[in-house]
């Protein structure tokens, strides 16, 4: 049997060798008592990158997200986000559970949100109310199929937010991809935040990591609140030299990624009964509703395993396809081919 396609997630590549050499190699000290050199040197890369004073490393995106929060706010608190972002959606509500805060969600249009949509959200000083204290946007962002924020919106929301006394945290899980698509620096989207997270485990192919970047105070919070969540973490260096190794070599390459995907978008183009979830693809995510005429996205997806595709239902009608180092572009043309002849053999 031939190796399955897998679009599931970015998250599933595997270490190239020149990683696994990097890996080997790698250079460890104990990184709770004092430093680790590896990840020393991923953590100033990461924040020069950014345009940060300072950034450190994380074992996942969850972790940066929430000790983001952490930091920036105190229990009764609220956070205005997008409903449809991974912080709100997929991360436990670990806000509430593990920081006393909650959140305020808005209806973006994919994703993306616009500035007049939070005027006047703000909470007044009044002991009945929480209080609003941060803005967390995603970009590029999972559920809105990859899509980048319009730049313009970033900066008029960050303004927006920081005239009005409010902290700005980006969930940039998947900000290379956003840089790479538009030709816009990592630090131009990065300088209307406080702070940024970074995921090394998604585009760039490394097996496991992230990071949160931003001012040397935050950041020195975020350490202490890092060991408090069980993210203290010893001879890391040997996982921050594949993080490190994908920043260094695995940046540019995401334009194949973005190529491959408008592939997968042309083939559900051409394919009756199926319609992309917004009708464009910026980035390295497909998402396609199945017409209730094919049956379920759950059966569109098991059919398409039989196929050697493997793809995520991510609703009862919607399906997600993510392309990664690990798919070829004869692997994603192959699928495409899958995807009209699944669509076509459902419709029967
Ligand atoms: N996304 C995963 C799943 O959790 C859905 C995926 O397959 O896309 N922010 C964003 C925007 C993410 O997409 C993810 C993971 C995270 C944060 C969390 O990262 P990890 O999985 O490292 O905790």
């Amino acid at each position: 049997m031939t190796t399955p396609i897998d679009l599931r997630s970015d998250t599933v590549t595997q270490p190239t060798a020149g990683m696994r050499q990097a890996i080997a190699n790698a250079e460890v000290g104990d990184d709770v008592i004092d430093k680790d050199p590896t990840i020393e040197r991923l953590q100033d890369l990461c924040a020069e990158m950014l345009g940060m004073e300072a950034a450190i490393f994380m074992p996942s995106g969850t972790m940066t997200n929430q000790i983001a929060i952490r930091v920036h706010c105190q229990p009764g608190d609220e956070f205005i986000c997008e409903a449809g972002c991974h912080i709100y959606n997929y991360e436990q509500a670990a806000f509430a559970q593990l920081s006393g805060v909650s959140p305020k969600t808005v209806d973006g249009d994919f994703g993306v949100l616009h500035v007049d949509q939070l005027r006047g959200l703000i909470r007044p000083d009044n002991e009945h109310l929480v209080r609003t204290r941060l803005v967390c946007l995603e970009n590029t962002h999972n559920r809105g199929a990859g899509r980048i924020q319009p730049y313009e919106n970033v900066a008029e929301i960050c303004q927006w937010a920081k005239e009005n006394g409010l902290r700005r945290h980006l969930d940039g899980a998947r900000l290379f991809n956003a840089a790479v698509a538009t030709g816009i620096d990592l630090a131009d989207w990065a300088q209307y935040f406080d702070t940024v997270s970074v995921c090394f485990s998604k585009g760039l192919g490394a097996p496991v990591g992230s990071a949160l970047a931003g001012p040397r105070e935050l950041i020195k919070r975020a350490r202490r609140a890092r060991k408090l969540f069980g993210g203290g973490m010893r001879q890391a260096g040997i996982i921050a030299a594949g993080a490190l190794y994908a920043l260094e070599n695995n940046v540019d390459r995401l334009a194949e990624d973005h190529a491959n995907a408008q592939v997968l978008a042309d083939a559900v183009r051409q394919s009756e009964g199926l319609n992309l979830q917004p009708e464009n693809v910026d980035t390295n995510i497909v998402i396609f509703q199945v017409d209730s005429n094919l049956g379920t996205a759950s059966q569109f997806v098991e059919a398409m395993g039989t196929k050697g595709v493997l793809a995520m239902a991510t609703a009862p009608q919607l399906i997600r396809l993510v392309t990664h180092l690990d798919v070829s572009a004869e692997q994603v043309a192959r699928a495409g081919e899958v995807i009209k002849q699944v669509a076509d053999l459902l419709a029967e």
